[in-house]
């Protein structure tokens, strides 16, 4: 039925008759349940750290990080505030550890990753082990891992994180508890997953110790960097995505997460993609240089560890203004998995 049509007084009878039964009428709700293309009820939208990081410095002085348990200032799209989100399913926020300061550990069904912007020195203990996190860095807390975080060095320590927490909510699926201690033990030392399963090796006997998840929980900026600007002097870079590498699953194959796909791009100076629009809602972290996009005809600036929103369908384009390096997360790896995902390249 058109939006626009008048209900008659007859049908209106009827729908307030069917109501007291738990039932309604499809026929008033279908166009809005089936629509012809996604239309998202969120905004693309630009963070900008400038603002963000004075912000969570003062939240710094409020409380501290272990009666906040998560000291995060969470991303709220423009146009869906209170929804704690950028997109339709991800999750993220700026966290910031002072120095000496302990997040209590906690596991929880969500699965969680940090693009960390400063404060060298900062950890991240999950599941028994301890990584140092440098900027660029993405670290990955796998579903029901136990999860602290802690700042020993002496400058406050910063990052993004992104969760599938709403993807989790939506099938009322979230469970979590805290740690019996501030800390977890450690069972293993700093690098042995990455020993284990981010060389190229891997265990002769087969063992998937996160389940879905990569068992590389920190995938360093320090590898990631020169890989990208290698491949970049042969290859030339994809009309729409630039040159990207995406971070994987070294046991499958797949992306690095189940829910969230991640990839890192790089943009030589002056280099515009073409334009394209996919179904999977976005959020960028600009690590170098800054970009221009332009979102569905809209143009907006992102700067260093500016956070970028590109809901799902929305006509997107990027131009590096300087040399960039910027990172992706998304709702992809979901989507593929459910035989949604689509895109188009114009
Ligand atoms: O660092 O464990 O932004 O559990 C939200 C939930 C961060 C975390 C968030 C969390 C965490
Ligand atoms: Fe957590």
């Amino acid at each position: 039925m058109d939006d626009a049509t008048p209900i008659s007084a007859d049908r209106q009878k009827f729908y307030n008759r069917i109501s007291p039964s738990s039932m309604a009428p499809l026929w008033e709700v279908l166009k809005g349940l089936v629509p012809e293309q996604p239309k998202s009820k969120f905004a693309p939208h630009v963070w900008k750290y400038a603002d963000a990081k004075p912000l969570l410095l003062e939240a710094g002085k409020l409380l501290t990080a272990e009666e906040a348990e998560r000291r995060v200032l969470l991303l709220e799209n423009p146009a869906a505030p209170g929804a704690s989100r950028i997109t339709a399913t991800m999750f993220a926020g700026y966290q910031l550890i002072m120095p000496g300061e302990i997040a209590p550990a906690h596991r929880h069904t969500a699965s969680a990753l940090r693009m960390v912007l400063e404060g060298n020195g900062g950890y991240t203990a999950v599941a028994g082990e301890k990584t140092t996190m440098q900027r660029g860095d993405l670290v990955i807390t796998p579903s029901m891992a136990w999860h602290d975080h802690g700042q020993e060095d002496q400058k406050p320590c910063i990052w993004v994180d992104g969760l599938d927490i709403h993807m989790v909510n939506f099938h009322e699926a979230a469970f979590s508890d805290h740690f019996n201690d501030k800390t977890q033990m450690l069972s293993k030392p700093e690098g042995h997953s990455e020993a284990e399963f981010g060389t190229g090796l891997a265990p002769m006997t087969h063992r998937r110790p996160f389940g879905a998840t990569s068992p590389i929980f920190n995938y360093s900026y320090a590898k990631t960097r020169p890989a990208l600007m290698q491949v970049a002097v042969t290859d030339a870079p994809d009309a729409h995505l630039g040159n990207a590498l995406r971070y994987v699953n070294p046991q499958d194959g797949g992306w690095a997460m189940p829910t969230i796909a991640t990839w890192m791009t790089y943009l030589p100076k002056g280099f515009e993609t073409r334009p394209m629009r996919s179904t999977d809602g976005q959020g960028l972290i600009v690590v170098e240089g800054e970009i221009t996009f332009e979102l569905d005809g809209k143009t907006h600036v992102a700067g260093e560890s500016d956070v970028v929103a590109i809901p799902s369908w929305t006509n997107k384009k990027m131009r590096a203004s300087k040399d960039a390096v910027v990172f992706t997360m998304s709702d992809r790896a979901a989507q593929e998995k459910l035989g949604f995902y689509r895109e188009e390249r114009k």
